[in-house]
């Protein structure tokens, strides 16, 4: 009937805190318009502003989005393509894929992947596919935030059970430490920080906009938050803001830190953070009188010692007590869907070799994004990339030299993505996704405690497919018959809906949009008990002892860098997700020409004028930027936004800075690390 109008409920996939459900408006059967789900507690109506503009822009365009199978004419770097059947497309792969099994062992094969989607079974169900053909996987988290996980691992056993941020109701505090809202999390932002009755306190080099809405902002010198992590629990031990009882009962460690901790005053601290001493007791009483909570940022562990940091800011919620009762905890990234169906207790501990799911056969050991630019440059190590879910040319370390990488004539190189991106460019075989609003699949937050139904829209545009009916004929072109390769999708969604906890099944939540996973907000950490081997808290710890590191956190900041050079943090961006939506055309208008931010004083001494052009350079490459002179960044420090397209920027984008240094735990990026030195272009 013409006119005729209906709203799809479905939930945006994105990396995003938010999780934010999506009502979708469609007229005469087609899509006209995507917005957010005016009843989803999280997006109250509203996408954030790049969504609003690239999921009514270039996900709906099919002169922007891939439409079929392609393989390479030119040469490589070109984009020259002609389109060919989804037959021929994965016949070439498997006879190829065979050929280096047979040669060289399937393990040549690199396959790296992330979070392009983070729904269900598009992100997960691919890894069936190489875990059975025995490729060598990039590890994802490496690229982003493995340091965390490793260092939170040692301390409390597991890093996906953070809060329930419903429980900021009850909280005298929140700390925000190394994340920006205002950019990766704004719904957080806008509702979640202003609602709480909470003192907000961010911990943050830069003045972002979260920080300048908070109580107290601590503008501290990158890298020095180990150091400042002790100073508070200095002044919240001479304040008698310690919980003696939690620590004797749930913490290991704690006596052996009191001379490092009796060490850090205020006037130390201060000298290594670059702080004002009159700035660090407040915080200090503040988080320690509480119930607080404790939200470490991805950002923050992406330094040099991004381990350490974490294991030192470890020590705030233990030494408090601010952990397991209403309104207090810490928080890294929330499993959502395993706390639920767990109720929110505490998984059993296990020991760190994990058995292999019955259908995930360990495969060879994986590689560190970090030495991924070197591998692929190396003919006798890597014969064939495939890339999915991931846009590596854009946002991985050492851009030069995944370039050269990319352009090897014997690379056999598959990239599967909804968009044509510089690494695609790359491609002997481009494999065109579909997006999220063309197929069924289930999407959960990793902060709020929402589950939402990926509910399809509409049809797959042009030939693309979802990576799971991708990788299901990929593995009939490479003749395994294996059962769990070729599930079907209806399957495996009523499977995870079974273990949600929600008691719903997926046509339930889809006819909701969403579902809390629990009715009312969960206490974490009740029973005090972790899946570490002692059970406790282990500040100290003798697994990371074993592997190598210090058994306790160190009270040590990163030295100021040398010779003039500055510090380069690249965090998330307003109007980018990671590299997504950086081939919106509205969305690159919003953006503006790319800048970095300059200190005053930096920038007199540099005889640089604001608007100027500037080089930033060091070992891994150098990129000219518009120069904003503002002390939202300490000096010392410059400040830019990750992942433009390097096509759209002549080329590089702040990538090309970006030395592969691993983390000391983890093997992770430390790009907030990156120093540089700046002249006038
Ligand atoms: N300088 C600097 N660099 C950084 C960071 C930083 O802070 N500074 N941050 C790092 C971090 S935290 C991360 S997570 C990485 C992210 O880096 P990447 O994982 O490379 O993320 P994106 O650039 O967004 O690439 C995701 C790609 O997936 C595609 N995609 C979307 N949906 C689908 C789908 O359904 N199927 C398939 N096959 N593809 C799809 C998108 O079109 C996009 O091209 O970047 C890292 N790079
Ligand atoms: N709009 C938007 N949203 C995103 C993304 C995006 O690209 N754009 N990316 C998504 C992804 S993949 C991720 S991982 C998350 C990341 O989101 P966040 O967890 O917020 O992490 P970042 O944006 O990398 O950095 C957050 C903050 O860490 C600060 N930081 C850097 N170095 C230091 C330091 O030494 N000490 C302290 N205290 N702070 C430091 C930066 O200044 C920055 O303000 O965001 C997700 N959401
Ligand atoms: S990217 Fe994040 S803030 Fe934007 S719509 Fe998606 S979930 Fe919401
Ligand atoms: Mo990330």
């Amino acid at each position: 009937m013409a006119g005729e109008r209906e709203i799809i409920k479905t939930t945006c996939p994105r990396d995003c805190y938010d999780g934010c459900g999506i009502a979708v408006v469609k007229r005469d059967g087609r899509i006209a318009k995507v917005l957010g789900d005016p009843d989803h507690p999280t997006a109250r109506g509203a996408l954030c502003g790049k969504c609003a503009v690239a999921y009514n822009g270039v996900w709906l365009d099919p002169e922007v989005r891939l439409l079929h199978p392609m393989k390479r004419t030119g040469p490589k770097g070109s984009s020259q393509f002609t389109a060919i059947s989804w037959n021929e497309a994965l016949s070439t792969i498997a006879e190829r894929f065979h050929a280096i099994g047979r040669e060289s062992g399937f393990d040549r094969i690199l396959h790296t992947h992330y979070t392009g989607t983070c729904s269900s079974l598009a992100i997960g169900f691919p890894g069936r596919f190489f875990a059975r053909l025995g490729a060598t996987e990039a590890e994802p988290d490496t690229i982003c935030n493995n340091a965390g996980h490793v260092a939170w691992g040692y301390v409390f056993g597991d890093s996906h059970i953070g809060f329930d941020p419903r429980t900021a109701r009850d909280s005298a505090c929140i700390l925000v430490w190394g994340a920006n809202p205002s950019h990766s999390a704004p719904h957080a932002h806008k509702h979640w920080l202003k609602e709480s009755p909470a003192k907000v306190i961010v911990v943050d080099p830069v003045r972002h906009e979260t920080a300048a809405a908070a109580d107290l902002h601590l503008q501290l010198r990158p890298g020095s938050d180990a150091a400042l992590a002790f100073g508070l629990v200095h002044v919240m031990v001479r304040e008698g803001l310690i919980d003696q009882a939690y620590i004797d009962a749930h913490v290991l460690g704690w006596d052996e830190l009191q001379a490092d901790i009796a060490m850090a005053t205020p006037a130390w601290t201060a000298a290594q953070t670059g702080l004002p001493a009159a700035q660090i007791e407040e915080p200090a009483r503040i988080y320690g009188a509480g119930p607080s909570l404790l939200w470490l940022g991805q950002g923050l562990q992406r330094q040099p010692s991004g381990g350490n940091i974490f294991r030192a800011c470890a020590m705030l919620p233990a030494a408090s007590g601010n952990i397991g009762k209403p309104g207090a905890g810490f928080y890294y990234l929330n499993d959502a869907m395993g706390i639920v169906a767990r109720k929110g207790a505490a998984p059993a501990w296990q020991p760190p070799a994990r058995a292999a799911p019955e259908d995930m056969p360990d495969g060879p050991p994986s590689v560190s994004q970090m030495d991924v630019p070197d591998q692929l440059n190396d003919a006798s190590r890597i014969r064939s990339y495939v890339v999915w879910n991931c846009n590596p040319l854009a946002s991985n370390p050492a851009q030069t030299k995944m370039r050269s990488g990319l352009a090897r004539e014997d690379l056999f190189t598959v990239v599967i993505d909804c968009f044509p991106t510089d690494t695609a460019a790359y491609a002997d075989i481009v494999l065109p996704a579909a997006s999220f609003l063309e197929f069924d699949d289930i999407s959960t937050s990793y902060f709020h405690f929402t589950i939402g139904a990926q509910a399809k829209a509409a049809e797959p545009m042009g030939q693309s497919l979802p990576n799971q009916e991708i990788f299901r004929r990929l593995a009939t072109a490479m003749g395994f018959e294996d059962k769990h390769l070729h599930a079907r999708d209806e399957e495996m969604l009523e499977k995870i809906m079974a273990r949600s906890g929600t008691g719903l099944s997926f046509a339930q939540l889809k006819e909701k949009g969403w579902a809390w996973g629990t009715p009312e907000p969960l206490v974490l950490w009740l029973e005090g008990s972790f899946p570490t081997p002692s059970g406790k808290i282990e500040l100290a710890s003798e697994r990371a002892a074993a592997d190598g590191h210090p058994r306790l956190p160190r009270p040590q900041a990163d030295a100021p860098p040398a010779d003039g050079r500055l510090r380069l943090l690249s965090p998330a961006g307003k109007w980018l997700m990671n590299s997504l939506y950086g081939n919106d055309p509205r969305i690159v208008e919003l953006m503006g020409q790319a800048t970095v931010a300059i200190h005053p004083d930096d920038a007199r001494r540099h005889n640089i004028g604001d608007g100027a052009a500037v080089t930033l350079s060091n070992a891994a490459g150098c990129l000219t930027l518009k120069a904003v002179i503002s002390d939202i960044i300490p000096a010392g420090a410059l400040l830019t936004d990750k992942s433009r397209w390097p096509g759209k920027e002549g080329g590089s984008n702040v990538n090309v800075l970006h030395v592969p240094q691993k983390t000391d735990m983890g093997e992770s990026t430390s790009v907030h690390g990156v120093e540089v030195t700046l002249s006038a272009a």
